[in-house]
C-alpha cells in the first residue's frame, strides 16, 4: 500500500543526531570571508551542531569552490556543504567569470550529488557592502548560509523517510 503524502513537508533548524556539515572557504578576500565563517560556525553551534561535527576546508579563491564542493557532497560523509566566499566587482575584470562558475559549480554539485549545496558567496561592488553583508551592518551571510544548511540537511531527510 502507498504512503499517503503530507501537504507539506518542510526542514526544520534541529540538528539531527550524528549530522556532519562542511564548509568551503575561500582564502581570497579573507579579512571578510574570516567574518562569514565565523558567522557559519557560531550559527551551527547555536543551533546544538558541535565543532567536531564541522569540517573546514579552504580554497584559494571562489573559482575553487566548485571541485571543493562537489568532492564533499561526493564523498557522502555530509549532510550538507556551505560554500563561503567573496567576490569584488571592481576589484576585477573578471567577476562575471568568477562569481559566475562559484554559483553555477556550487548549484551543480548540489544537483547531481542530491546533497544540499548551500551558496553562501557574496557579490559585491565594493569591499564596504561585502563588509555590510559579512557582520558589519546587513547580517551575516555565512550565518545565513549554516542556517540554510540546517534547514535543507532536515529537509532532505524529511523527503527521504516519505520515499521522495
Ligand atoms: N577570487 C575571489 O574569491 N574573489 C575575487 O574577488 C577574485 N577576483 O577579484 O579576481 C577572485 N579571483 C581568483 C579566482 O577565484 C581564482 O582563485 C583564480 O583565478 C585561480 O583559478
Amino acid at each position: 500500500m502507498s504512503q499517503e503524502l503530507p501537504l507539506l513537508i518542510e526542514g526544520d533548524l534541529v540538528r539531527s543526531t550524528g549530522s556532519r556539515f562542511a564548509i568551503v572557504a575561500t582564502r581570497f578576500n579573507e579579512l571578510v570571508v574570516d567574518q562569514l565563517l565565523d558567522g557559519a560556525l557560531s550559527a551551527f553551534a547555536r543551533h546544538g551542531v558541535a565543532r567536531a561535527d564541522v569540517l573546514v576546508v579552504r580554497v584559494p579563491g571562489a573559482f575553487e569552490l566548485s571541485p571543493a564542493c562537489l568532492r564533499l557532497c561526493q564523498s557522502g560523509k555530509f549532510d550538507a556543504v556551505v560554500a563561503l566566499g567573496c567576490v569584488i566587482r571592481g576589484a576585477t575584470a573578471h567577476f562575471d567569470y568568477v562569481a559566475g562558475e562559484a554559483a553555477r559549480g556550487v548549484a551543480h554539485a548540489g544537483s547531481v550529488t542530491g546533497v544540499p549545496a548551500i551558496f553562501g558567496v557574496l557579490t559585491t561592488d565594493t569591499l564596504e557592502q561585502a563588509f555590510d553583508r559579512a557582520g558589519a551592518k546587513a547580517g551575516n551571510k555565512g550565518a545565513e548560509a549554516a542556517v540554510t544548511a540546517l534547514e535543507m540537511a532536515s529537509l532532505s531527510r524529511k523527503l527521504k523517510s516519505h520515499g521522495l
